[in-house]
């Protein structure tokens, strides 16, 4: 068998095993996998550069499926490689098995897990921008997309930045069977307009016929010799191509098919053909970056610091420590101080522009390949980014993450400004840690405790100035929590900005004769459930106040953790219920109920002492 026979017949292995373990699972897409069959023999049979027996060499080429549906032909590739067997093939979909229904990191050749669409292609742009800025390698990353997954602004994002970035070692392959799920997608077979697209973009396009295994080995020889600039292949394809009964037919997409053995004589019937994926050769260490030394910054009690100063003098002190960590921004350094570590550490920096989801992508692609990236922009820009943290956590991934601007105490740049959900939506991240701290030493020290934080961690910090009340040798733990004050009457749990508010509202309920006990929440998940607990058991009363929605912030973690202790008490929960406008931090503050009067006067109503005022 010649070479280029030999790429047909995987192609129709591929496609046959893709038929078998949808029939098996009785479910998954497999007229999605047949498009790409030939495009992946020739990639596997040449192209690609991967040691599967070590797939963490940093040398070695990504093979991400942004189409992640299009799981039974990675799987059935994989087979073909010789990375599993037929018995695990056909495990697919099952309780129990590795090959999930979209594939995930569950399995060590999987770099990051894929099926919502659209994230693939900016995450493979992370990977080459780390071979080529961090590590210095020659691997590449392959994307392999839909066309109907091209309507997602994320992939435009990440045409942008490839091309802005000259990745030449970046290569998207598209699949271009003209179908979606439901219908024709808007452009159906116009490979001339997805070509021009990618030229404006400065890309490399080439147009080629995505069943011709001839013309796909001329379109990769090209695209791994391009230099300068991203390659995309956009290839003309049939959905369910090679059975009569669903190729190029609408209405077949996620089905098994009906008659699977008529499907696999059409194909020609099953193979074991083993293609041997060509591994990483000759020497080449990553590069590292060695760190000049330096210390972690300490601030003076009483000095008014913003938490988003501290965090870009923090992660700068980070950096001068740790040749590993490095910083993402959204065009916006200057406002989260995430510039101050640019500054220092050129190198370790990427400015991501104004493309929250590619800056999310390209922090997963780092952290896949062993750095440490902390990503910063306000907390209410990082919401459009939100389904690539909740991807991240499929993909079981380790990154940093800071929301500036949070909440009305941002002032008079209104509502469209401030983060007022982002403590719910990142404590509803899978294994999440959510931090939140009052001053700049405690900022410090959550950032440093975030660096070897596994999971997604969130830091919230704010716009204006807070004192310092903590001395720079204080440490803090995640899961933790600080008693600033003692008190039997009612407890006050608050963190960041309402943390100052609830100790001013300290004084005067002790004005009152009433004994506060204030909580600082710093770890808003993991909290400290030991301490609400008694918080509970010993004054029967809490207050929580939060500068964000009452749904799903402080409050609520406070909540969860009485019932986690299987204590009860009379909670009231302060938070922002109106619709902000602009105002003074002051002013903001007071017409939302989170300010110091509003927490003492919730205290008074809540322990009956009202009348003691
Ligand atoms: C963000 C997102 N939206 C919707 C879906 C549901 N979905 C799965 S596959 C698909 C169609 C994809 O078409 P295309 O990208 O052309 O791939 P094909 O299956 O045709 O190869 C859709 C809409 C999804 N997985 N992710």
């Amino acid at each position: 068998m010649d070479r280029n026979e030999f790429r047909r017949e995987l192609a129709q292995q591929l496609r046959v095993d893709s038929v078998r373990c949808s029939a098996a699972a009785g479910s998954g897409h497999p007229t999605s996998s047949m498009s790409a069959a030939e495009l992946m023999a020739v990639l596997l049979d040449g192209h690609l550069c991967l040691d599967l027996d070590n797939p963490n060499d940093p040398r070695g080429d990504h093979l991400v499926f942004s189409k992640g549906h299009a799981s039974p032909l990675y799987y059935s590739c994989l087979k073909a490689a010789g990375a599993i067997d037929d018995a695990e093939l056909l495990s697919y979909r099952k309780h129990g098995s590795r090959l999930e229904g979209h594939p995930t990191p569950v399995l060590p050749w999987v770099d990051v897990a894929t099926g919502s669409l659209g994230q693939g292609l900016p995450i493979a742009v992370g990977l080459a921008l780390c071979a080529e800025r961090l590590d210095r390698l020659p691997a590449r990353a392959w994307a392999l997309c839909g066309d109907s997954e091209l309507s997602e602004g994320s992939i435009w994002e990440a045409f942008d930045h490839a091309s802005f970035e000259r990745l030449d070692n970046l290569i998207a392959i598209v699949d271009v069977n003209r179908l979606g799920q439901t219908g024709e997608t808007m452009h159906g077979w116009d490979l001339d307009l997805y070509a021009g697209r990618a030229r404006a973009f400065g890309w490399e396009a080439i147009e080629v016929d995505g069943h011709d295994v001839e013309a796909i080995e001329e379109a990769f020889a090209r695209a791994t010799s391009t230099s300068g600039r991203p390659t995309v292949v956009l290839a003309r394809t049939k959905k369910g191509a090679g059975v009569e009964e669903v190729e190029d037919q609408p209405g077949k997409h996620g089905k098994p098919l009906e008659d699977p053995e008529r499907a696999i004589e059409q194909l020609g019937g099953e193979r074991d053909l083993r293609v041997q994926v060509a591994g990483p050769e000759g020497g080449g260490e990553r590069h590292r970056f060695e760190p000049p030394g330096g210390e972690s910054p300490r601030f003076d009690v009483g000095e008014e610091v913003p938490t988003r100063k501290a965090y870009g003098q923090a992660l700068k002190a980070l950096g001068d420590v740790r040749g590993d960590v490095v910083a993402l921004d959204g065009e916006v350094s200057n406002s989260t101080y995430s510039e101050l570590f640019r500054d220092a550490h050129p190198e370790r920096y990427f400015e991501m522009y104004i493309a929250e989801q590619q800056m999310i992508a390209a922090a997963v692609g780092m952290q896949r390949r062993g750095w440490k990236p902390f990503a910063s922009t306000f907390a209410a820009f990082l919401s459009r980014a939100y389904d690539f943290v909740r991807m991240a956590a499929v993909s079981r991934a380790n990154l940093r993450l800071c929301g500036s601007h949070a909440g009305v105490s941002i002032g008079e740049d209104g509502p469209s400004q401030m983060g007022l959900e982002d403590l719910a939506a990142f404590r509803a991240v899978h294994s999440s840690t959510v931090l939140y701290p009052c001053d700049a030493n405690q900022t410090v020290r959550l950032v440093e405790l975030m660096a070897d934080r596994d999971g997604i961690s969130y830091l919230r910090t704010h716009r204006g100035g807070t004192p310092v009340i903590y001395g720079p040798e204080e440490r803090f733990e995640i899961g933790g929590s600080r008693t600033l004050r003692d008190g039997d009457d009612v407890t006050l749990v608050a963190a960041g900005v309402t943390l100052h508010e609830a100790l001013a509202a300290a004084e005067r309920l002790a004005e009152d004769g009433l004994r506060a006990r204030v909580i600082d929440l710093y770890s808003v998940k993991p909290a400290d459930v030991p301490a609400l607990g008694r918080a509970a058991a010993e004054t029967s009363a809490i207050v929580t106040a939060e500068d964000h929605w009452p749904e799903g912030g402080l409050g609520d973690a406070v909540l969860s953790a009485l019932a986690e202790a299987g204590e009860s008490a009379r909670v009231r929960k302060l938070a922002v219920r109106d619709m902000p406008g602009s105002g003074k931090s002051e002013e903001l503050l007071r017409e939302a109920g989170i300010d110091a009067e509003a927490i003492a006067s919730a205290a008074r109503e809540l322990v009956g002492a009202a009348s003691l005022a």
